[in-house]
């Protein structure tokens, strides 16, 4: 979310919501987003936009420059396939390892450290299908950066906690690609 922000160079103020500190399971937090997840958007009248993709959609329309989602309906249809991968296929398989096996949430939720094991091979598997992919050009969903790569760098980023890495001896062409979108200087935000 705070990449996209950054990259359409949007100003708008944070409220921190601590999950460490149950923050999001307040009632508070909950008239905001029953489901106690975030990131929410609450416009200045109130209003409020819960799933990041949503919020992002909603940015685009807003902040047009520079285009994330696509210019014409061949370029939307390969970044949303190309988000939609990067959603179902590393960041859901990611967040199922660090949810059942990460100590963060010993205690917190009902853990099934096998069912981490098997997603952590489902991701190894998705690695060598990326590394094919990205040999064919440079970025996700084609010849530019799109929302795609913010999804899928977030989605490898946030593996680093559960020691889910891309290896460069093995997957040189993923591990490019990652430098690459690592390099924006909208990464850092
Ligand atoms: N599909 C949702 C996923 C939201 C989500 O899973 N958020 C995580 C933090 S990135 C969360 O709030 N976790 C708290 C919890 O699981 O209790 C979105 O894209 O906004």
């Amino acid at each position: 979310m705070r990449i996209f922000l950054a990259e359409k160079n949007v100003a708008y103020d944070t409220i921190e919501v601590l999950i460490a500190n149950a923050a999001h399971q307040t009632e508070e937090f909950r008239r905001k987003n029953p489901l106690s997840l975030l990131p929410v958007l609450e416009l200045p009248d109130g209003r409020i936009l819960r799933e990041s993709m949503a919020i992002c959609r909603y940015i685009e329309e807003q902040f047009p420059d520079p285009n994330l989602f696509g210019s014409d309906a061949w370029e939307r249809a390969q970044i949303e396939m190309w988000n939609r991968h990067a959603e179902l296929e590393l960041l859901w398989p990611i967040s199922q390892v660090f949810r059942n096996s990460h100590t963060f949430w010993n205690g917190r939720i009902k853990q099934a450290p096998d069912f981490a094991q098997i997603m952590r091979e489902h991701i190894s598997l998705r690695f060598d299908w990326l590394e094919g992919e990205l040999s064919r050009r440079p970025w996700m969903a084609g010849d530019r950066f799109t929302v795609a790569d913010i999804t899928a760098m977030c989605a490898i980023d946030f593996g680093k906690v559960s020691d889910i890495r891309i290896k460069a001896d093995v997957h040189p062409n993923l591990a490019a690609w990652h430098k690459r979108v690592s390099e924006r200087p909208t990464s850092k935000a």
